[in-house]
């Protein structure tokens, strides 16, 4: 062990850290040991504001009990027990929570365990659903540059992440891509939804169906709003022509809801806030607020009517996990729906919404900022890459602002904030300054 290690009494050599630089976190940690609310506990005992709700995930806040004495009490009950030809009431019920949480006609819940295994789960409907139909040649994927699907090899085919593909290989054949949604030059600094851009949808008519042939795609997948690539919102009209172009062709659109899912955007999905239904809707993440791994997919009812045709003791869809639906995680979504109803957080961040991109907007003139993104409680800030040096400005700002009790989530230039649905003004407040501060700092 070396020093670091020897002070905090771990040794950190064994566990190889997902999307870190091991080697330099190692030099110097940073371990998190206790939350509660809006707030991290650090290994050195300093209160951290929690700006990005963990992953994106801890939207009720942190350490809430009753999710907790849900899981406690699952655990006690029934630790675990199959969903394949078995069940158990829990998945029932979770599963049942969860759809008359979603958009009408959004029906049936298949659970997976994380998002990447949502999506990879959803691509699989989406093939099976035309083979059902006897239209099994239907078997392009369509996905769009900076998305972010998950890791999964499905995922990131349709992805768009370059760092996350060059060094996979082949990945899917027969996927393409339609162009992002964002342009700096007619859209920096917008406030919510992009009045231009809407335009980029009709490529999908333009140019990937006529060299794909729309009889032969099966699925277009995009997120709502793009997370981790920097929150690139979907300008003003762009989703509904996907949708429109997609109904036209017999296409069926799958919305990548993992982050924008349970509030995130002030309504319990991106779907009913803007108001565009998709045939797939993928969650993760908020559904159980981020104690217990979960991660599903919500059919519409005429996609999962499709597979219930064949003999009765026919298993429609191969596909599953052992761990679809687990106990203890869909008690925790059970619960977790519970507090998301009974806190009216969803409407909570509706109402603090316009305060936050108030507040974030506010940040504009500081060193090397060039643009500002919002929706609901997604805040990024992009800056100008160091000369060479892609992405160090904004994680060195990150590492400030965790320095001064404040955690944001660095993704190339950008940063992101995305906090607990539970934040108040000060914490926004807080987070701006900490924020600002940290511009500063690492101009
Ligand atoms: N789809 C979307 C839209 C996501 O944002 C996944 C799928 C994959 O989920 P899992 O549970 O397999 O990780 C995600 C995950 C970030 C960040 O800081 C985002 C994610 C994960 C970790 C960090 O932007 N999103």
């Amino acid at each position: 062990m070396g020093t670091i290690e020897t002070e905090l009494g771990i040794d950190l050599a064994a566990f190889w850290m997902p999307f870190s630089a091991n080697r330099q976190f190692k030099q110097a940690p940073r371990l998190l040991v206790g939350a509660k609310d809006m707030h991290f506990i650090a290994h050195d005992g300093r209160r951290v504001l929690d700006g990005t709700a963990g992953l994106w995930c801890v939207n009720a806040g942190h350490g809430r009990e009753k999710i907790i004495n849900a899981v406690k009490a699952q655990l006690d009950r029934l630790d675990f027990a199959p969903t394949f030809q078995m069940g158990h009431p829990m998945a029932f019920e979770a599963a049942r929570k969860i759809a008359a949480l979603a958009p009408p006609g959004l029906e049936h819940v298949f659970f997976a365990n994380s998002g990447s295994e949502a999506v990879d789960s959803a691509l699989k409907i989406a093939l099976a659903y035309h083979r059902a139909r006897g239209e099994g040649q239907r078997t392009v994927l369509i996905g769009r540059e900076r998305g972010y699907h998950g890791t999964g090899f499905g995922g990131i085919s349709v992805g768009g992440m370059t760092n996350n593909r060059k060094t996979f290989g082949n990945l899917l054949p027969r996927v393409d891509h339609l162009r992002h949604t964002w342009d700096l030059e007619h859209q920096a600094y917008s406030r919510g939804q992009p009045e231009w851009g809407a335009h980029f949808a009709d490529e999908l008519e333009s140019r990937l169906i006529p060299l794909h042939d729309a009889s032969n795609i099966a699925a277009v997948i995009v997120e709502p709003v793009a997370g981790s690539t920097g929150g690139l919102v979907p300008p003003k009209g762009y989703l509904e022509r996907l949708r429109a172009i997609c109904d036209t062709h017999g296409i069926l659109l799958i919305f990548d809801e993992v982050i924008t899912g349970f509030g995130r955007l002030g309504k319990a999905f991106a779907a009913d806030y803007f108001g565009v239904m998709p045939d797939l809707m993928t969650f993760a993440k908020g559904v159980t607020n981020g104690t217990v791994p979960m991660g599903g997919v919500i059919a519409h009812k005429r996609v999962y009517d499709a597979f219930m045709q064949g003999p009765e003791g026919a298993i429609e869809l191969f596909h599953g996990y052992t761990y679809s639906g687990h106990p203890v995680a869909a008690a925790a979504a059970s619960a977790t729906i519970d507090v998301y109803r009974e806190e009216g957080l969803f409407e909570r961040a509706a109402a603090i919404a316009p305060y936050f991109e108030q507040a974030l907007h506010a940040l504009k003139g500081l060193p090397n900022v060039i643009d500002i993104r919002n929706l609901g409680l997604i805040g990024v800030i992009e800056v100008e890459a160091r000369p060479g040096k892609v992405g160090a400005r904004a994680f060195d700002a990150f590492v400030d602002c965790y320095a001064n009790g404040l955690l944001v989530r660095p993704a190339g230039d950008t940063l992101a904030l995305s906090p607990p649905l539970i934040v108040e003004k000060q914490h926004i407040d807080q987070m701006m300054g900490t924020l600002g501060a940290a511009l500063k700092r690492v101009a």
